[in-house]
């Protein structure tokens, strides 16, 4: 595989500082090694950077929305270029990137003709509008954005491509706000909470899931938020909720996304490394990444979801 890392340091989207630090982190924990160990060439881009755009919204309560439609406006273009005959990886920054990210891998994907996925992995669903968010943190709203949710004209770019909700699926939820459960069952993502992966297993609601991406030989996105994780292995993160994925949870997601082949772009989001100890959660996400990419314990036959 080549991919492309892309530093996106971004953190006015949080309600805490730091996610600025991301990129950095990820890179000192060893991300490009781990990938080259793996046989992958990796190209690193840098960080971008962007300039805030003049934006204005009623809805007193949003925070800093001049800066995230100007990251999104980047990231967009950015992502649309880095995901011509690669994979793309995107160091957050908070989760707001993924406004910009998704915009860019649509497009991308619409223009080959191929139908797009997207695996949400995240205590949250992100699926606020500007109208509806009440912390007024735009990293509560990507989803909801790149799904061409009602709203947002005027204040983030115009999306070259919607990702169809109906090919989004959310998974490790426990948090979500009531006005996000309304949208996000009227758009009908699917939505796997922490019950749900508690009472099925986690491997058979992905098999399901990727399954449906196999199907339409889809391009997959997986969005990976710190907070997915429980705070006990990850605990830096500015939103922590208890109850997470486990260590051997995550992982296996990643051994499957991996044995999958559908995997074409992917965000590492929310990593706060202020929030960090000696610098484990960082290594975690590096070794959930070198499992995504290939990294396994014992050869096994190739499944094809
Ligand atoms: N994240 N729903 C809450 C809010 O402030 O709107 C939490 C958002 C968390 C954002 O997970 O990236
Ligand atoms: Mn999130
Ligand atoms: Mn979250
Ligand atoms: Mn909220």
């Amino acid at each position: 595989m080549h991919c492309r890392i892309l530093g996106a340091p971004v953190q006015d989207g949080a309600g805490r500082k730091g996610c600025e630090m991301g990129p950095s982190a990820l890179r000192v924990a060893g991300l490009v090694e781990a990938l080259r160990e793996l046989g992958h060439t990796v190209d690193d881009l840098g960080r971008l950077a962007s300039t805030p755009v003049p934006a204005s919204h009623p809805n007193p309560r949003l925070k800093s929305l001049p800066e995230i439609a100007g990251w999104t406006a980047a990231l967009a273009e950015a992502a649309y270029r880095a995901s011509d005959a690669a994979m793309p990886i995107f160091l957050g920054g908070d989760h707001s990137i993924s406004a910009g990210t998704l915009a860019g891998v649509a497009r991308r994907a619409a223009e080959s003709r191929r139908p797009l996925f997207v695996l949400w992995l995240d205590a949250h669903t992100d699926f606020h509008t500007l109208d509806s968010s009440t912390s007024g943190n735009l990293h509560g709203v990507p989803l909801a954005y790149a799904t061409g949710q009602p709203g947002f004209e005027g204040c983030f770019p115009p999306l070259a491509a919607r990702v169809e909700p109906t090919r989004v699926c959310a998974f490790g939820v426990r948090s979500i706000d009531p006005a996000e459960r309304i949208a996000v069952d009227e758009a009908g993502v699917t939505l796997h909470d922490m019950r749900a992966i508690d009472e099925h297993g986690i491997a058979p609601l992905l098999r399901d899931f990727l399954g449906r991406v196999s199907a339409e030989e889809g391009l997959l996105h997986v969005s990976l938020d710190v907070d997915f994780l429980d705070p006990s292995i990850a605990p830096a993160v500015g939103t922590t909720v208890p109850g997470g994925a486990t260590f051997r949870e995550a992982h296996l997601v990643m051994e499957m996304l991996h044995d999958s082949g559908r995997v074409a772009s992917l965000d590492l989001v929310e990593l706060n490394p202020f929030l960090d100890e000696r610098g484990r959660t960082a290594t975690l996400m590096v070794d959930l990444v070198a499992s995504l990419m290939g990294r396994r314990i014992m050869d096994r036959p190739t499944r094809s979801y």
